[in-house]
């Protein structure tokens, strides 16, 4: 029979160290927050973001059955810390080894596969990331952490470097209570961010290093020049900062999020990368997301910092 218990188990078996559930609910409230940051920009060139907000919403749009969402975190913190080499830059953390969605949409559909198995009348839809799920919101509804002042779920008992699947499904289970939110007065990841992208639970992507080396396809502004604090691909300090990773960061049990040799790259390298190379390279990693050549503009943005 599905039910929490069984679900749980095979969470774990499957590598997500956390498992919640909720049912499902319209999310109106988060969808007009959504669309009042899109309204004012901040979602930069994110154009995606404008899309199926009716989805987003009532995600009986997406599986007319739905009765539940599955909540569940993978970790992805290997324990290796950054090394400061001059000539290099820093890669963030969720982007040292495989890409989290290859692993991630593998073990969902080998779990999914067992739970029809068990029961065939199970439906299951999976979203991790990509797609019109509100991702960070369902895993507060089920508990799996509050969202923080640097806008990350984080898990009392395991910090914030989990990335996050939800399962749409037409089972009933019994509901997981949401956390409380514990930053309390602490404001180190707003006072850390080097260019004042974070207002407690706001963030603009315009002014975020993730954003601008990453999915940001023009120019990076000369705004920021001499404060990218060596990051040539995403940022980890909002994170990096927050006292629940510092001393509650659970390590990954996934060796695929291990460093693939992709923690620095040497500038001088990818200024002279051929697409070939870039390609090989990075091509179970999610660095590709950037291309060459928004990869060589980080690099060359480094270098006149
Ligand atoms: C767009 C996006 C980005 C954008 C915008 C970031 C953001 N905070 O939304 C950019 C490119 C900057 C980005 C960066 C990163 N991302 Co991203 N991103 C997404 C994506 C695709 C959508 C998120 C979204 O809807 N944003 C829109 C805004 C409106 O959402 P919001 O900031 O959460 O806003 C809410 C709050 O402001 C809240 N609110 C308003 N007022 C108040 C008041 C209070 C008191 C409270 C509590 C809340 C609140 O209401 C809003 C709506 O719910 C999700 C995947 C998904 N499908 O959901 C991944 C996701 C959020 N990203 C993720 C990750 C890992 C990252 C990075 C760490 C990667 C990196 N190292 O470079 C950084 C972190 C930067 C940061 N500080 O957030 C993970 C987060 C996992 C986790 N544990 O939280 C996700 C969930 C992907 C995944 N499936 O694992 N990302
Ligand atoms: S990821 Fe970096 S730039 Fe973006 S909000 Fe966090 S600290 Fe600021
Ligand atoms: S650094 Fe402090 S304020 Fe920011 S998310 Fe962590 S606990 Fe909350």
């Amino acid at each position: 029979m599905i039910n929490n218990k069984l679900i749980s188990e095979l969470a774990l078996k499957y590598g997500f160290g956390l498992v919640g559930f909720s049912s499902v609910t319209l999310l109106s409230k988060e969808t007009a927050r959504l669309k009042e940051w899109i309204e004012c920009g901040n979602h930069a060139g994110m154009d995606y973001m404008e899309r199926n907000l009716e989805k987003k919403e009532n995600i009986k749009e997406i599986l007319r059955s739905a009765e539940s969402v599955i909540s569940l975190g993978m970790f992805y913190d290997s324990g290796e810390k950054h090394e400061y080499k001059p000539g290099f830059g820093k890669v963030s953390r969720y982007a040292w080894g495989t890409d989290y969605h290859f692993i991630m949409w593998e073990h969902l559909e080998e779990m999914i596969d067992e739970l029809k198995e068990i029961d065939s009348s199970f439906e299951g839809i999976f979203y991790v990331d990509t797609g019109p799920v509100m991702d960070k919101v369902w895993a507060v509804k089920s508990g799996l952490g509050w969202q923080g002042k640097n806008t990350n779920i984080i898990n009392k008992e395991s910090g914030s470097f989990f990335f996050i699947a939800n399962i749409i499904t037409n089972k009933k289970f019994e509901y997981s209570v949401p956390s409380a939110d514990y930053c309390g007065t602490c404001r180190a990841c707003i006072d850390a961010c080097p260019t004042n992208a974070l207002n407690p639970y706001h963030i603009d992507a315009r002014k975020c290093i993730s954003y601008l080396t990453i999915e940001n396809k023009g120019e990076i502004s000369k705004e920021f020049t001499g404060k990218f604090e060596n990051w040539i691909f995403g940022c980890d300090i909002c994170q990096d900062v927050c006292p629940w990773n510092e001393k509650f960061s659970v390590f990954t049990s996934e060796p695929k999020f291990h460093s693939a040799g992709n923690k620095e790259l040497e500038l001088k390298q990818v200024l002279n990368m051929e697409n070939d190379k870039f390609k090989k390279k990075f091509e179970v990693s999610p660095i590709k997301r950037s291309k060459l050549k928004g990869l060589i503009r980080n690099a060359e943005f480094l270098t006149i910092e």
